[in-house]
């Protein structure tokens, strides 16, 4: 079997690279649920896992999107939990995140997942004092989330040990920080649909 006859290949979730960037950005909306708890056990990087029923996927150039036709792969863009009175989830603030669109080959999982990470600002006491700004920040479940997923970074990989995981989420997580510094009018608009209450795209 060629390596284009891959089963890989022919799953609709696993487009190749370019494809997937014509697909972003991706906005969407959803409640958080509960994941495997892993993220902030295992690995001290905690998720916020979007409720595959509740979820809406509003941007993109095909708008008839679902949850299933999401393609894997781990991305940054940026993210809100919470509604502008809620001071707990703090609706009002727009974070910068890495994502994780998939089945964890590192972990097997059968179901597929969306999971950002948000990042914390520089200073704010939840970021790790490491280098890389990984943010614990409490739990989040059932409150609403919205999710605008910019720009692919790359595919999700399965690692040999927890230690390479981590390594390469706090890579995604350095370069999530860094994309989402641009002011281009595009990143713009995504961080400013993020911030409203849009339920269009
Ligand atoms: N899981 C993997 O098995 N392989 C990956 O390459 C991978 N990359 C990730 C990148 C980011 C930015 C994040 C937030 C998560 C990633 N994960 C990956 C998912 C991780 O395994 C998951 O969040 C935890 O297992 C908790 O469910
Ligand atoms: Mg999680």
């Amino acid at each position: 079997m060629s390596s284009e006859e891959s089963t890989e290949k022919k799953d609709n979730e696993h487009p190749d690279s370019e494809t997937i960037k014509k697909m972003l950005p991706l906005r969407m909306t959803s409640t958080v649920v509960r994941g495997f708890g892993r993220g902030s056990t295992d690995l001290g990087i905690p998720t916020a896992n979007l409720d595959r029923l509740a979820i809406k996927v509003l941007g993109g150039t095909d708008h008839k999107l679902t949850f299933d036709d999401l393609p894997c792969g781990i991305y940054w863009g940026f993210c809100r939990i919470g509604d502008n009175t809620d001071t707990v989830g703090d609706g009002a603030t727009v974070y910068k995140t890495a994502v994780s669109i998939g089945y964890n080959p590192t972990y097997n999982n059968k179901e597929k997942t969306i999971e950002p990470h948000l990042i914390a600002p520089p200073k704010d006491t939840r970021r790790h004092a490491s280098s890389c700004g990984e943010t614990l920040m409490g739990e989040f479940y059932d409150k609403p989330i919205r999710l605008s997923v910019v720009g692919y970074l790359r595919p999700e990989l399965p690692f040999e040990g927890l230690e390479k995981l981590v390594e390469a989420i706090k890579n995604d997580i350095v370069n999530a920080e860094q994309l989402g510094d641009s002011d281009s009018a595009d990143v713009m608009q995504e961080r400013t649909w993020v911030a409203s209450e849009a339920t269009e795209s």
